[in-house]
């Protein structure tokens, strides 16, 4: 099986190469942004940016790839509300660039996973918190609503052009290794820089009563490879959990961890102008066509993201 994972140069994208390549055994390629520096033994990078549809069309062409996981996006929320032009472009207009240059490939009919978001969902009716793939979508954010674009398309291009094409939900993932713009990866970064005399004993936090639904990123990669071997063409998988967890109590987590003592702030900026209060999996779906569980508990998941914060501090 041969694999192509386009914005591979992010978070998840090395730790699914890696998955493919040395747990399932697939020759895997990944591309990236030119500005990026990615290498995962055993797979091949290449820079491509989606916005260039020439260059998605050739290469694709070139290596006709068996499964091609779209990843490639402006993926955060927050930015999102900062840069909606941009956001769009990326996720929308590059989507769409990758659907048609397959499309216009003779004879070219490959597996493809879109990676959307629990996002989709955005305000639910009274009483509901537990999502499942046909919950009424009601986008509450820029990010949130490029996003269900993407699922569109996807559904629309598998139902008109046959195309192979299978559509997630990922709720939030995290792990070693992600960028301080998300909320687990910023409390441990601003912890470890507190423990290592970078900053005054401060954390400064968005909004704390929000509740999501973590899912570790290794977890998340395993269900990405079954969901390339057994997802249904044209339908839309959770991918999450199945439990909502409130920040603050991450919070307190990192700062119990962490071992000091530490005053929290609320900074207007990282506050959000509108929000879903409680977004959470149901996994029901995802479980019946793959068996896929999570493994990894969320206390592991942010033990493991605040040991590589205090290492990568520990080594400026
Ligand atoms: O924005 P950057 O410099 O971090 O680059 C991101 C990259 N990307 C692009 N790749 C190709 N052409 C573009 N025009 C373009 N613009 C951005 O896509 C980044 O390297 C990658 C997405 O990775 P992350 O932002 O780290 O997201 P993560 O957590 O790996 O999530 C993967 C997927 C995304 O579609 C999320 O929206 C979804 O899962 O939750
Ligand atoms: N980033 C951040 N920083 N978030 C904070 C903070 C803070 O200081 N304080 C509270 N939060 C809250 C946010 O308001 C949000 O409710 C929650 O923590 C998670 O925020 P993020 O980690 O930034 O992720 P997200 O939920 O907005 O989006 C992530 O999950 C989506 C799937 O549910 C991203 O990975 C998206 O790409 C993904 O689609």
């Amino acid at each position: 099986m041969k694999a192509w994972i386009i914005g591979g140069g992010g978070f998840v994208g090395s730790y699914l190469a890696a998955h493919l390549h040395e747990v399932l055994g697939w020759e895997t390629a990944l591309t990236k942004l030119p500005r990026e520096q990615v290498m995962v033994p055993g797979c091949d990078v290449y820079d491509l940016d989606i916005l260039d549809k020439e260059a998605v069309k050739t290469q694709l062409a070139q290596n006709r790839p068996d499964v091609i996981f779209h990843l490639a996006a402006q993926s955060s929320v927050a930015y999102a509300w900062k840069n909606p032009q941009l956001t769009a472009d990326v996720n929308i207009h590059g989507c769409l660039n990758v659907l048609e240059s397959i499309r216009g490939i003779e004879g070219y009919v490959p597996k493809i996973l879109l990676i959307g978001s629990g996002e989709e969902y955005g305000a639910l009716p009274a009483g509901v918190s537990l999502v499942n793939e046909s919950t009424p979508v009601h986008p509450g954010n820029p990010y949130a609503i490029t996003k269900l674009t993407q699922t569109l398309f996807g559904q629309l291009y598998a139902r008109a052009y046959q195309m192979d094409i299978t559509m997630v939900r990922a709720f939030n993932h995290v792990g070693p290794g992600q960028l301080p713009q998300f909320v687990v990866s910023d409390f441990c970064k601003q912890a470890a820089e507190i423990a290592a005399g970078k900053r005054e004993p401060v954390i400064r936090v968005g909004n704390l009563s929000a509740a999501r639904d973590f899912t570790d990123v290794r977890d998340v990669v395993r269900a990405y490879g079954l969901l390339a071997q057994y997802g249904r063409p044209g339908e839309i998988y959770n991918v999450g959990s199945g439990r909502a967890v409130v920040i603050s109590s991450i919070l307190e987590q990192i700062v119990q961890l962490s071992g000091m003592d530490i005053t929290v702030e609320v900074d207007p900026a990282k506050c959000r102008p509108v929000e879903v209060p409680v977004i959470r999996a149901d996994i029901t779906k995802l479980q019946a066509d793959t068996n896929w569980q999570p493994e990894i508990p969320l206390e592991q998941t942010i033990r493991e993201t605040l040991a590589d914060w205090q290492a990568k501090i520990c080594a400026e």
